[in-house]
């Protein structure tokens, strides 16, 4: 038998870590790090491994399948195609393009022929009712990007490999792999920047994984990091440490941001964040007297309250200290396909509708996911009658998915283009499974715009395509063509831009995801302009990918803005932080109420969101989803390690098992999303063997970050109690919001 050796990279996560297959006889023989990646330096964590698994699990679903009642039936591409296009295209014409919703999950930024065919796909729909996980996830980061950079795609990084210091908030990036901050192997250059005597300081109200290799860690009340972000900013003006040194130059709004920042005082913070003011004065002088630090902070600073208070004052403490743009500091990519000065450039937009229910800003053309289940249940004109699900799983995602699941069972139709039939797709009328991740090529579109390093790299698909399957974007393209013939997206328009538009929608839909790469690598930043005149071809010729060296000075050249600056303040910010100031002060006053707890969620290296606990190697040993207590709130309440507890919120209850725990802050549980695998008609095996409960029937839809619309899924409030046959705990809970909110 001869084995052969082929090179790849892993699309699970923002890792992008170089794969080496070893494959004989047509199978999988080993997984590996690849040494001579340039960008995760022989890197990879247990999921790699698990690639095998999902291509060879029976439970992933390879020919379209159709609902009849509760039957599900194999059919062919055309049947399908055929009558999902019929079928949205019906809703569409009876009640308008927003009656036809999109919801497109995490997976669709990790396949790149997703992020080049949607327009195919949603183009004819002309629909404005689109949702995605950003708004479950890093919509906050987006939008400050938006305001400040007048990009959605600048966002900075830590430069990790030069760094002398990185206060991170709200990150677990030994869990993760890193989040909008592609950094494969974070602990060996964590280790190198500690070797240089380097620091890194943590605030996580739990001691993660990631605590465990910081030098220093600080608990901190869940929600309260706005307070403590605005007190490090208040010093730096108070204590005259801020030096934004070339920044100066094209920043606008330093000075009054210093004004509108002054009430925000440690005193404040140390009160409701429970770190103490001396501590937070310390970490002040630290960060302002590295020669090269960075901010950064992720989704427990995101999916909160105050997520795009949180990112904008990170960003202010990058540029008030000089580190924004500073080697060593929060550095951002030139990748070799550019999605921002290439193209199609997509800067975004705020605000430009709202949704019809609840009145939520849309954001660069989505609505926030948190109001989906409102928009399908409540009658009246726009109402979404249709939803088209991509690569996404919000029954068990997005908050309060006990109410979209009931949503979802009101629909006219449904159809989720996805591999699995899931707790959401299972609502589907049809269920149309695109080929594997090895069964296609692979070049990361979004995740080198957030990469610590530059470097570009081309996978083959690792077997070829089987017969009688479709990749993603032919399923796009093939839907989108027939939408288009149904539904005469261009009728009405004169003659001339009628043909022009038929054009383009013809010329788009022979185009390839290889051919639009190429392209766009020889017009982008490395292409036939550079010296290395970068072509698909040159990268093909490059199995373990082009190093395309360390980070470089970006700004004011790649600013979005007009006149290239950069804008610190706008009303809506400016707004937000005098809210901020009395939201506060009663918080302060606030006493805390009896037995009232604050919900968080972890993850774990061995799972990924919802859709990875099918394969037996990542799910064996012992469970994962159990609710972490600090032993003293056990103790409180006369609960035992490993019982069974109730959970309770305003929107609902479940009983769980719990684990005590030092490692989280008193006051504080933490619970994984992506579990809840029991509900009935889920195909999976495995992870029906290890079902655990879905935090997200827990979570509120009503609790969002207010600009953004972000949802808060982290500091919710709750209680737990020991499970029992009643419901008084929630009724309780209910009974309290109501006197609260009366
Ligand atoms: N409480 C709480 N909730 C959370 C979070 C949290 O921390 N706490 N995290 C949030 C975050 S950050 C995210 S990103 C979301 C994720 O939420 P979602 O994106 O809604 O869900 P996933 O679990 O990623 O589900 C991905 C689905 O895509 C399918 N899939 C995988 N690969 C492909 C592919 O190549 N093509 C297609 N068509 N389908 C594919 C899988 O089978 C799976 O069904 O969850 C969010 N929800
Ligand atoms: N193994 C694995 N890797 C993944 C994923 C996965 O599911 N599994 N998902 C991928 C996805 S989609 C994403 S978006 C990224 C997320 O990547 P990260 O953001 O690095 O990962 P999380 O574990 O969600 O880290 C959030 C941290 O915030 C803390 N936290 C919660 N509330 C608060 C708060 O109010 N304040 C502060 N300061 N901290 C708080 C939590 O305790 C947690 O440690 O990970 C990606 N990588
Ligand atoms: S960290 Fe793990 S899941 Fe993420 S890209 Fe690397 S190997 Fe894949
Ligand atoms: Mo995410």
């Amino acid at each position: 038998m001869t084995e052969q050796i082929h090179y790849g990279a892993c699309n699970l996560c923002e890792a992008i870590c170089g794969l080496e297959f070893h494959v004989g006889d047509g199978r999988i023989k080993a997984i590996r790090g690849d040494q001579r990646d340039p960008l995760s330096r022989g890197h990879i964590c247990p999921k790699a491994v698990a690639l095998q698994d999902l291509h060879e699990d029976p439970d992933r679903l390879r020919r379209p399948q159709k609902r009849v009642g509760g039957q599900w039936h194999e059919v062919g591409w055309d049947e399908a195609l055929d009558e999902v296009a019929d079928r949205l295209a019906a809703v569409a014409r009876a009640h308008g393009g927003n009656a036809v919703a999109g919801y497109l999950g995490n997976p669709s930024v990790h396949n790149w022929g997703i992020m080049t065919h949607s327009g195919a796909l949603f183009g004819p729909l002309k629909t404005r009712s689109r949702y995605s996980a950003t708004s479950v996830d890093q919509l906050p980061h987006q939008l400050v990007s938006y305001w400040l950079y007048g990009h959605q795609l600048l966002v900075a990084v830590p430069d990790i490999d030069r760094s002398q210091f990185i206060l991170m908030l709200g990150a677990n990036p030994m869990a993760s792999n890193g989040s909008l901050w592609t950094v494969p192997d974070f602990r060996k250059r964590l280790k190198a920047m500690q070797a240089r005597g380097g620091k890194l300081v943590l605030i996580d109200p739990r001691r993660t994984e990631t605590a465990e290799v910081a030098d220093e860690h600080h608990f901190i009340r869940p929600g309260a990091d706005a307070a403590l972000l605005l007190a490090l900013l208040q010093l730096l003006f108070a204590e005259q440490r801020v030096k934004p040194g070339r920044l100066a130059d094209f920043t606008d709004g330093l000075e009054e941001a210093g004004r509108l920042v002054a009430p925000f005082t440690p005193e404040r913070a140390a009160a409701v964040s429970g770190i103490a003011a001396d501590d937070i004065r310390r970490l002040a002088r630290e960060l302002a007297a590295a020669p090269a630090g960075a901010v950064y902070g992720r989704m427990g600073v995101s999916t909160q309250a105050h997520g795009t208070l949180c990112q904008w004052a990170i960003v202010m403490l990058n540029i008030v200290t000089g580190n924004l743009d500073r080697e060593g500091g929060m550095m951002f990519a030139h990748p070799a396909m550019d999605l921002i000065k290439g193209p199609g450039s997509k800067p975004g937009h705020y605000d430009a509708w709202r949704s019809r229910v609840r009145g939520l800003p849309e954001f660069g053309g989505e609505l926030p996911v948190a109001a989906l289940a409102e928009e399908i249940l409540t009658p009246g004109a726009g109402q979404i009658r249709a939803l088209l699900t991509i690569a996404g799983n919000p029954v068990l995602s997005t908050p309060n998915g006990r109410r979209l699941e009931q949503a979802l069972g009101t629909l006219e139709f449904m159809v989720a283009i996805d591999c699995y039939r899931n707790e959401t797709t299972r609502f589907a009328d049809f269920i149309l499974p695109p080929t594997g991740s090895l069964e296609h090529d692979h070049y990361d579109l979004i995740f080198h715009h957030f990469a610590m390093r530059n470097t570009a790299k081309y996978s083959p698909p690792l077997f070829p395509k089987p017969p009688g399957t479709l990749h993603d974007w032919e399923i796009f393209a093939a839907l989108g063509r027939r939408l288009r013939q149904r539904l005469r997206p261009h009728a009405g328009k004169p003659l001339l831009r009628r043909w022009q538009a038929q054009l383009r929608d013809a010329l788009l839909a022979r185009l390839t995801p290889q051919r639009l790469l190429d392209q766009a690598l020889r017009r982008g930043p490395y292409g036939k302009r550079s010296p290395l005149r970068l072509s698909l071809n040159k990268l093909r010729a490059a199995p373990h990918g082009i190093d395309l060296g360390p980070l470089r000075a970006a700004l004011p050249r790649r600013l979005h803005t007009k006149g290239r600056r950069i804008a610190a303040l706008n009303d809506a910010l400016r707004a937000e932080l005098r809210r901020y100031d009395g939201a506060l002060a009663e918080q302060q006053a606030r006493a805390p109420r009896e037995g009232e707890l604050w919900l968080i969620g972890r993850r774990h290296v061995r799972s990924n969101n919802s859709w990875m606990h099918n394969a037996q190697r990542l799910v064996k040993g012992k469970p994962r989803h159990q609710l972490f207590m600090h032993p003293d709130d056990l103790a409180g309440r006369g609960l035992a390690d490993g019982q069974t507890v109730r959970i309770a919120s305003r929107v609902g209850e479940l009983d769980v098992e719990v684990q005590a725990t030092p490692d989280i802050m008193r006051g504080v549980v933490s619970l994984p999303h992506g579990w809840g695998h029991a509900r009935p008609g889920v195909q999976a095996r495995i992870a029906r063997e290890h079902a655990g409960q879905s935090v997200n029937d827990l979570t509120d839809e009503r609790e969002l970050d207010r600009l953004s619309g972000n949802a808060a899924l982290n500091g919710l409030s709750v209680r737990v109690a020991a499970a029992g046959p009643s419901r008084a705990a929630h009724d309780e809970v209910a009974n309290n919001e109501q006197g609260a909110r009366a």
